[in-house]
């Protein structure tokens, strides 16, 4: 390639996509989003790494995808609550487990939030969490080998959207129901009621899990609460260490036609928790153990590496009714959505859908509030605090449509205005605007790295876009959604970059890549492996029959399985291949298919021992092959297994190289 065409290439890309801007960027007469050093700015030329891990939820794919930024490279998605073809998560016998829950088996998820695990109050690149929506679970993210570890039940939940946010040090994560669920006040047991018997019998309930130092999850205890829809929240820090704010609208408690019927008050309610008194509470052994079954799914490399599962049958529940001090209201304008806590933990944002400021609530100003009884009244036993008494102060003109905020650890907040398209930087301590930028369009949340812990990284932005339209080539009625990525490290906020992001994302997280990198898994020892069904040199490798059970035993290394022949097995068979990948090396995996087989791949990475169950349905010979192009004779990486009659008397015969 010529010069010329090289530096095309480099450039041209970037400098379109700014010059679009350019184009795009003069509504309103306002310059928006240019900057003419962009190009640079984003560049990360071959061969060098991004500055930041991106970590996205993957919306309703169910996954984890992960970016590099400045760059918007797509570098990796993680699968955490739906089956993924591509590597055999939730197909292959050691990861099935991992999608059980008190439902059965369920193979799909719609992923949130991802947050990742904080000390004193810092992102400190252990693990990061993810919360399921649908069928509510908390899943746990290693970021040494990038693979979901342990994903727990949220039982009493319906919703699971106000989660998995984490307390300063990782104590606790939080999950609120978002739909409100018919439980009998008594024992928790889901009722069988008239749907417009809502008032009388639904409530909600905000769960604390429990994180122990090897990031085990169980669910300490949850509070029951009034039949609200719990929407989001955020831990304290600095002086409001201790509390947890959750987010609450359908304050009117509507059953139908919500777009209405839940829009009607002029406030709703932050819930503000007191969870050191909580978990007290719970140390003297108050409140009531009550049914709750949940699943709990892990799995653990040195142990095997294959999924369990265990049914826990009870959760422990508070009654604000019988408790004192744990949960506040502070009325919030209007059907509010995002919460979020500043880095100092003195103020507590809210975003209100429906209103025409973002509230600002004092934290010193709430407990004040509390010290002195200054209620405006209650709601099942939660004392509500007036909004002038807690009151910081009300940021005019923010955008229609504030959602969710961030911050950049320098005074400023950024907050989406998702019906006008913006983003718009204001003032903690003086709530004013200072600047607004528009997105392309419509931002749901946006993440600044470290943006919601006590130490942001204030350099970056970005905005995750619910809508695409015209931002990229045209892909049909479907299209990937669109991140923005803005520069926030001097007065005024610019554009730099579009990306498109895999399914939808809600939140992300981003994180100094250095603070991962140093923990990375680059292969698993084989002298570590546990699995039980592992073997360690192609002399162990075999074929044994127990009864209509056949188990091959089969090495991978490039470019050959051991055996690669097989024969013996019937029509009706169920044949179990533990393929373990004998490499001891970075970036070697193997890939493991067979023709016809109705699951998916494996893909094993070195060091590693994955089954693939098979119940061939019909007799001939089929080929199987590894899939990843992992050396030059990859091709020839292929064998064959005989499938014979049911009743035949082939015997098991098994080699390679013979
Ligand atoms: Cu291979």
């Amino acid at each position: 390639m010529n010069t010329i065409h090289k530096i095309i290439r480099t450039w041209a890309l970037p400098l379109l996509v700014v010059s679009g801007v350019l184009l795009a960027g003069c509504q309103n007469g306002q310059q928006i989003g240019s900057s003419d050093d962009a190009a640079s700015k984003v560049y990360v030329a071959p061969g060098e790494h991004d500055e930041f891990y991106g970590f996205f939820s993957g919306g309703y794919n169910g996954q984890l995808g992960i970016y590099g930024l400045p760059s918007g490279r797509h570098l990796f998605t993680v699968p955490v609550f739906s089956q993924a073809p591509v590597n055999g998560y939730g197909y292959s016998e050691e990861t099935k487990a991992m999608l059980n829950t008190s439902h059965g088996f369920v193979p799909w998820g719609d992923a949130h939030h991802p947050e990742l695990s904080q000390t004193d109050g810092e992102t400190d690149g252990r693990w990061i969490f993810i919360n399921e929506n649908n069928t509510p679970r908390v899943a746990r993210i290693g970021l040494d080998d990038f693979k979901t570890q342990e994903i727990i039940e949220i039982p009493n939940s319906a919703g699971n959207h106000a989660s998995p946010f984490v307390t300063p040090n990782t104590e606790y994560i939080s999950a609120a129901t978002r739909f409100s669920i018919p439980v009998s006040e008594d024992d928790m047991q889901n009722m069988d009621v008239a749907i417009d018997s809502y008032k009388e019998n639904f409530k909600g309930t905000l769960s604390f899990i429990k994180v122990s130092d090897e990031g085990k999850m169980n669910i300490d205890f949850q509070i029951l609460m009034p039949g609200f829809d719990y929407d989001l929240s955020h831990a304290g820090k600095g002086p409001s260490d201790g509390w947890s704010f959750f987010t609450s609208y359908n304050s009117e408690e509507a059953n139908t036609l919500l777009e209405i019927n839940a829009s009607k008050n002029d406030k709703d309610f932050i819930a503000a928790v007191n969870w050191k008194k909580a978990a007290e509470y719970v140390k003297q052994g108050k409140g009531t153990m009550m049914p709750g079954e949940h699943v709990r799914n892990y799995i653990d490399h040195e142990e095997g590496g294959i999924a369990k599962s265990e049914t826990i049958e009870e959760v422990r529940v508070l009654d604000p009714r019988k408790l004192d001090g744990l949960v506040y209201f502070l009325p919030t304008p209007k059907s509010p959505h995002g919460v979020d806590v500043d880095p100092t933990g003195k103020y507590i944002v809210a975003g209100g859908k429906l209103s025409t400021v973002i509230p600002v609530h004092s934290f010193a100003k709430m407990e004040e509030a509390i010290e002195n009884e200054d209620y405006a009244g209650e709601v099942m036993g939660v004392p509500v605090l007036k909004y002038d008494s807690i009151l910081h102060g009300e940021v005019e003109n923010p955008g229609l449509g504030p959602l969710h905020t961030e911050f950049d650890g320098k005074g400023n907040a950024y907050t989406t205005a998702f019906i006008s398209s913006e983003v718009v930087k204001w003032d903690v301590e003086k709530t004013e605007v200072i600047d607004r930028i528009n997105t392309y369009y419509s931002p749901g949340h946006l993440m600044i790295p470290g943006g919601d812990s006590q130490n942001p990284d204030g350099k970056y932005l970005v905005a995750l876009n619910k809508i695409t339209k015209d931002r990229y080539l045209p892909t049909g009625p479907e299209m990937f959604h669109s991140a923005q990525l803005i520069d926030i490290s001097g007065e005024k906020m610019k554009l730099l970059l579009d990306f498109p992001t895999e399914g939808e994302p809600h939140y992300a997280q981003g994180i100094a890549a250095e603070k991962v990198i140093k923990n990375q898994k680059r292969f698993y020892k084989l002298e570590e492996n546990g699995h039980p069904d592992a073997i360690s040199s192609e002399k162990e490798a075999r074929v044994e029959r127990d009864g209509n059970e056949v188990h091959i035993y089969m090495t991978a290394i490039r470019s050959h399985f051991t055996p690669d022949n097989i024969e013996g097995v019937k029509v009706g068979d169920e044949v179990y291949f533990h393929v373990t990948n004998l490499e001891q090396d970075w970036d070697v995996p193997h890939g493991f298919a067979i023709k016809g087989a109705n699951n998916a791949e494996l893909l094993i990475m070195p060091g590693e021992t994955l089954t693939f169950k098979w119940e061939p349905n019909k007799e001939g010979v089929f080929p199987f092959y590894c899939t990843d192009f992992c050396s030059a004779l990859h091709q020839e990486m292929q064998g064959y297994i005989r499938v014979s009659p049911k009743g035949s008397d082939v015997e098991i015969a098994y080699g390679t190289g013979q």
